[in-house]
């Protein structure tokens, strides 16, 4: 159970207004609010231990080091990752899909398949069309039903054994339907595929054992999980990670450097060339420790309870259209109102200080499937309530009738 008014309180954004009303933060998907322990790790390292890591003997850079490596210690815990080395910094979910990506031609070769899913955000489908293009493979889809959810038999009959990788987002940061990733994994598993996992809009909201899964490749963004922005995790099977090679070539990354050949450092280094974000790492272990301390569990069963209010409440509105109104999803409520355009709701609330998003959130695909220019999302996360739901839902009421 959630003491939601001590949450609450822990996140210091919640008591300001906006536009004269009390803020309604619900655009919990784009990114989330970030808790004080969070904001004080920040200005601790800033004010006490700044320096650069891995580098120098002298005292402040042993202390910067030891406590960025304790957060990537805690990060891997976190999602029970084998190894701390296999718990790679990014700096987000768009470089972590990049930095396998980039390097993919090692799995996918000419004439190799790669399947996405036709509930992609942009950044896990650009990275993969420029692999195709350059190596010769080809794109394939799995597409998405009237409900939101994946065509699972449409997904069996398109792999084959050219299929050479598969990549899904755990959650539909556009629809919140959370895909059947377990299944996804074993029937590309059967076809010696690999997978990688797209977990933005899961990381942090739901426990997730990326070994259990049977992954082989799984991204998260800090900043979606109480983190910092600038932040990310990559996590890859021990022998993949060895195999991909790095993203990026610079300091750090490398063993020995000569004019005539260079040779790379081992993991995770490999991957982390250059000064990296330090401060975010360390931030990103206070956001995984305070996530701990609410407890996965508590997060997802309440996140759950907002989700089945919200989307009853909103059911109330003439002429909604929820999209990918399913039972297994997260707590996004993505939607439109008779033909009013979502930039329009979204305008009108704003001034009520209800923040939502609207528009096509990066995954046009999406939009085009349904036909539709865009939708306005609400997106909660364990620090909003009931009565904020209420709220939102009288001033979509209110945007509806001027609209109208
Ligand atoms: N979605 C949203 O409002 P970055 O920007 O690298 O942190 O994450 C990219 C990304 C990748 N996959 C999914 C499923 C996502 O939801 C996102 C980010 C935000 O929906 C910002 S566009």
């Amino acid at each position: 159970m959630l003491d939601i008014a001590k949450v609450r309180a822990q996140f210091p954004i919640l008591k300001r207004e906006v536009n004269g009303k009390p803020l309604v933060y619900f655009d919990n998907a784009a990114t989330s609010q970030k808790p004080q322990v969070v904001i004080d790790a920040i200005v601790d390292y800033y004010s006490n231990y700044n320096a650069n890591i891995h580098r120098g003997v002298h005292a402040l850079s042993q202390e910067a080091t030891d406590v960025y490596e304790a957060a990537r210690e805690n990060v891997r815990a976190f999602f029970n990752i084998p190894l701390a080395k296999q718990t790679l910094f990014t700096s987000g979910n768009t470089h972590s899909i990049n930095a396998v990506a980039s390097g993919a031609h090692v799995f996918v070769k000419e004439g190799d398949e790669v399947i996405v899913s036709a509930v992609e955000h942009h950044s896990n489908i650009v990275p993969w069309q420029m692999l195709c293009e350059r190596v010769g493979a080809h794109l394939k889809v799995i597409p998405v039903l009237d409900n939101g959810t994946l065509d699972m038999d449409a997904y069996q009959q398109l792999l084959n054994d050219k299929t050479a990788f598969v990549v899904v987002n755990h959650v539909s940061n556009a629809l919140g339907v959370t895909n059947p990733v377990a299944e996804i994994i074993k029937r590309a598993h059967a076809v010696n595929a690999l997978v990688l996992i797209d977990g933005a809009q899961s990381c942090g909201h739901m426990k997730v054992d990326v070994q259990a899964l049977d992954a082989d490749f799984y991204t998260m963004s800090g900043h979606k999980m109480c983190g910092p922005t600038g932040i990310g995790i990559l996590y890859g099977k021990e022998h993949l990670l060895n195999e991909l090679p790095p993203y990026q070539g610079g300091g750090e990354m490398i063993d020995q450097v000569s004019f005539e050949k260079t040779t790379y450092a081992g993991l995770p280094h490999k991957f982390e060339a250059g000064t990296p974000n330090i401060c975010g790492g360390i931030a990103l272990g206070a956001a995984v420790d305070y996530l701990n301390e609410v407890g996965m569990d508590n997060i997802a069963a309440y996140e759950h309870e907002l989700l089945v209010y919200g989307t009853e409440q909103l059911k109330k509105i003439d002429g909604i259209t929820i999209y990918g109104d399913v039972p297994d999803k997260a707590a996004v409520i993505s939607f439109n109102v008779s033909s009013i355009h979502p930039y329009d709701i979204g305008t009108i609330v704003d001034k009520l200080g209800i923040a939502v998003r609207t528009g096509h959130h990066c995954a046009q695909p999406v939009m085009t499937r349904f036909n539709i220019p865009g939708t306005v999302r609400a997106s909660f996360a364990f620090y909003n309530t009931k009565e904020e739901i209420d709220v939102m839902v009288q001033a979509m009421q209110r945007a509806v009738m001027m609209l109208s």
